[in-house]
């Protein structure tokens, strides 16, 4: 009932004639696939992935956009500008954004319903730092924090939002969650957003696992029921280990 959704966020890597050749490659050797692919390169990637994913099963998307609409803002980038170049998808609060740039869960909050208004759909980054784990507050911690990233969000449709669990202490250190807890959180998560959203809305809303997510660890947290998918940072980079993750989601 929910597709997969395997989504590689590039962070701040490749140029965009490195990326042209490599989509242009991924295109080539896709398998095909009953799952989704997306690629969430850097803001000036997204002209060439335009060109060269425009019209194909590849979905590409952002790794942030502006909480304001228009105006006077110099350096951000609008939802608008985002859904003109072909965006289907874009992140908001990725750890790394709330971690270096300070966003808190109200800005987090106005990014993803400047991406609804533009029909662009936020993966949703939410997720708990060490300490918070080892005091065993895991669970409270990460549903507060999604319920305020999602503050005065209005009902979206279930297929208009992606939330991604991304334990900040399993992002780019090799270590992550066993399936079992990712599992867990996942539940969590859901259930959640079904007393936000309604029943329906948790059962068809989209859950994906981020951090240290690679071609071997993947089958095992796919294999867990509440699961939908992966948002892979290092592991994408690499085009052999991007495609090995889409035969692994299918
Ligand atoms: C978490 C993830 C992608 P990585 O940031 O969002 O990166 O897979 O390198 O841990």
């Amino acid at each position: 009932m929910r597709r997969v959704l395997v989504a590689g966020n590039w962070k701040m890597h490749k140029v965009p004639s490195e990326a042209r050749v490599w989509l242009a490659e991924l295109k080539r050797l896709l398998p095909p696939l009953d799952s989704e692919a997306a690629v969430l390169p850097a803001f000036p990637i997204l002209p060439v992935a335009k060109e060269v994913l425009g019209g194909s099963q590849v979905a590409y998307g952002a790794q942030d956009v502006s909480a304001h609409r228009e105006g006077a803002y110099t350096g951000e980038v609008s939802a608008r500008m985002l859904k003109d170049l072909g965006c289907r998808y874009a992140i908001v609060g990725h750890s790394e954004r709330r971690r270096y740039h300070g966003e808190t869960d109200a800005l987090v909050a106005e990014k993803a319903k400047r991406l609804l208004e533009e029909g662009i759909t936020p993966i949703l980054c939410v997720g708990e730092p060490l300490e918070v784990r080892e005091r065993g507050e895991a669970v409270p911690y990460t549903l507060n924090q999604l319920l305020e990233s999602l503050r005065g969000v209005e009902p979206p449709a279930p297929e208009a939002l992606v939330v991604a669990y991304e334990p900040v202490w399993a992002i780019g250190t090799g270590k992550n969650a066993t399936p079992s807890d990712a599992e867990a959180m996942h539940r969590a998560l859901r259930q959640a957003l079904s007393e936000r959203y309604g029943a329906g809305f948790g059962e068809r809303v989209r859950i994906l696992y981020g951090g240290s997510v690679n071609p071997k660890n993947f089958a095992d947290l796919l294999s867990q029921p509440n699961v939908d998918g992966g948002l892979v940072g290092g592991a994408s980079l690499e085009l052999e280990s991007f495609l090995a993750l889409l035969r692994i989601a299918g």
